[in-house]
């Protein structure tokens, strides 16, 4: 450990926080300095349980051997390689180890950073390739309301989470929404899928019916929203938006950066609910949150609509200076090699039913007005406070920091998505630290 990362900045004030409530940390910071398997070192030595795998990306647990040495291991011999117009050995074994597991007819991956990459790549392609087959009026967008997707322009414009839209302006335009999936009063404490609200599917036919298909270039989804605070589809919605977009040509985008790499107990959302999108965009859990690296996934029809034309000519002009950057590729064999060893990409649905039992052993506690569950995701809703909106999920996760555990916040909702390698002790660590904290707050 170097000794410079275990001293405490006595400036902070340069550093504008991303997501982040900068004059709030400034005045009480919260640091980790190291961080090993399923927990976190503050600065001032505690050790804290990670029940949010960072933010949905440390899927290994953190610090894994074969992670850092491949990165060790690659720095040393490639630091970098043009993305454009060059190639480097270890980016095609990565799309190759990638298309292997992802849900099959899914054959290429583009590489991109982020999430938020991966999300305005897919978008661009789905326009991209009505037009290079002849239907270039298809370029309307469809999102869904409290969608996130990420924080670039496309991203925004689809996403329906309206402080992350409110402060930019007039976004994409011909971008619209299908409402968000979230019926508590029918569906509060469901254990797992929801049975009510496969029929709000049928607002995109509402909404096919008023542009008219030969406008719409894709429909992007979260398979199980996430950042908005956990919205699970109801039972059928998914096989519904699946049949209505093929009825009407339109490709279906999942977002997976989230739900990708073992989230649910299965390697995608894709192979845990049998529906296969067009397009999938992943990150995080791809490299582990280690090095940013993001990969969407496209079905060989829509990569093979633009290998047409002149073979010296570049066929789809979007890239990233880092797309397949070799260290992050060197990161993501090492995850890839990591889950494989432990069988993490589904070791979520042996746990499933453990972890939603502990979840749901909160109902009845303080302010608990709805617990959601799925694979190793959960949901805490809280009652707000009068006139304070998110003000006691906030308090929740000070507290749980200063108990001794990683919880993350989302409005009033408590979100918990630890690493795949906790144990059902760790799990009841981490629920019980929710419990005091729930009994602790106002
Ligand atoms: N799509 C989805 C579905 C996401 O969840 C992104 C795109 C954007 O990824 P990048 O890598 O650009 O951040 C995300 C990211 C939270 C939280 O606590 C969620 C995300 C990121 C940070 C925090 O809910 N999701
Ligand atoms: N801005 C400028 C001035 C650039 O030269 C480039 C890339 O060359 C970019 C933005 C895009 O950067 P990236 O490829 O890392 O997304």
């Amino acid at each position: 450990m170097s000794n410079r990362l275990k001293v405490t900045p006595n400036d902070l004030s340069a550093f504008w926080m991303p997501f982040t409530a900068n004059r709030q940390f400034k005045q009480a910071p919260r640091m980790f300095v190291s961080a090993k398997d399923m927990h976190y070192t503050t600065s001032d030595g505690r050790k804290v349980l990670d029940g949010t795998a960072g933010l949905w990306c440390v899927n290994a647990g953190h610090c894994r051997p074969k992670i850092t040495e491949a990165i060790q291991h690659q720095a040393a011999e490639l630091d970098y390689a043009p993305a454009f117009q060059m190639g480097h050995p270890i980016v095609f074994e990565l799309a190759n180890r990638l298309v292997d597991i992802a849900p099959k007819g899914m054959d290429h991956v583009f590489f991109t950073n982020s999430g938020s990459e991966s999300v305005d790549t897919a978008l661009k392609m789905a326009i991209a390739y009505h037009r290079a087959r002849g239907e270039g009026a298809r370029t309307r967008l469809i999102g869904r309301e409290r969608g996130y997707h990420g924080v670039n322009f496309g991203g925004i414009s689809v996403g329906g989470i309206v402080t992350n839209r409110k402060m930019f302006g007039t976004l994409l335009g011909g971008v619209d929404h299908m409402p968000h999936t979230h019926l508590p009063e029918k569906n509060a404490f469901s254990k797992g899928v929801p049975e009510h609200g496969a029929e709000l599917a049928n607002e995109l036919e509402r909404i096919v019916a008023l542009h008219d298909a030969s406008t719409i270039a894709a429909v992007i989804v979260e398979p199980v929203a996430g950042s908005t605070g956990v919205i699970l589809p109801p039972k059928g919605y998914l096989q519904k938006l699946r049949e209505i977009c093929t009825k009407h040509g339109i490709l279906l985008i999942f977002d997976e950066v989230i739900t990708g790499f073992g989230r649910l107990g299965a390697p995608f959302a894709a192979d845990y609910f049998g529906v296969t999108p067009d397009i999938m965009t992943t990150a995080k859990g791809v490299s582990n949150g280690v090095i940013p690296m993001g990969a969407v996934f496209v079905k060989k029809e829509i990569h093979d609509a633009f290998m047409t034309g002149p073979e010296h000519m570049i066929e789809f002009f979007h890239g990233y200076t880092y797309s397949g950057n070799p260290i992050a590729c060197a990161a993501a064999l090492g995850t890839l090699d990591t889950y494989k060893e432990e069988g993490l990409l589904t070791r979520g649905e042996e746990l499933a039913p453990y972890w939603e039992d502990a979840l749901h052993s909160l109902k009845g506690e303080p302010h608990v007005i709805d617990i959601r569950n799925i694979g190793l995701i959960g949901a805490i809703e809280l009652a707000p406070i009068a006139g304070q909106p998110t003000k006691r999920a906030f308090s929740a996760f000070v507290k749980a920091f200063e108990r001794g555990a990683l919880i993350r916040t989302t409005g009033d909702i408590i979100a918990l998505s630890p690493p795949l390698i906790i144990t059902k002790g760790q799990i009841n660590e981490l629920i019980d630290h929710v419990r005091e904290v729930l009994r602790a707050i106002d």
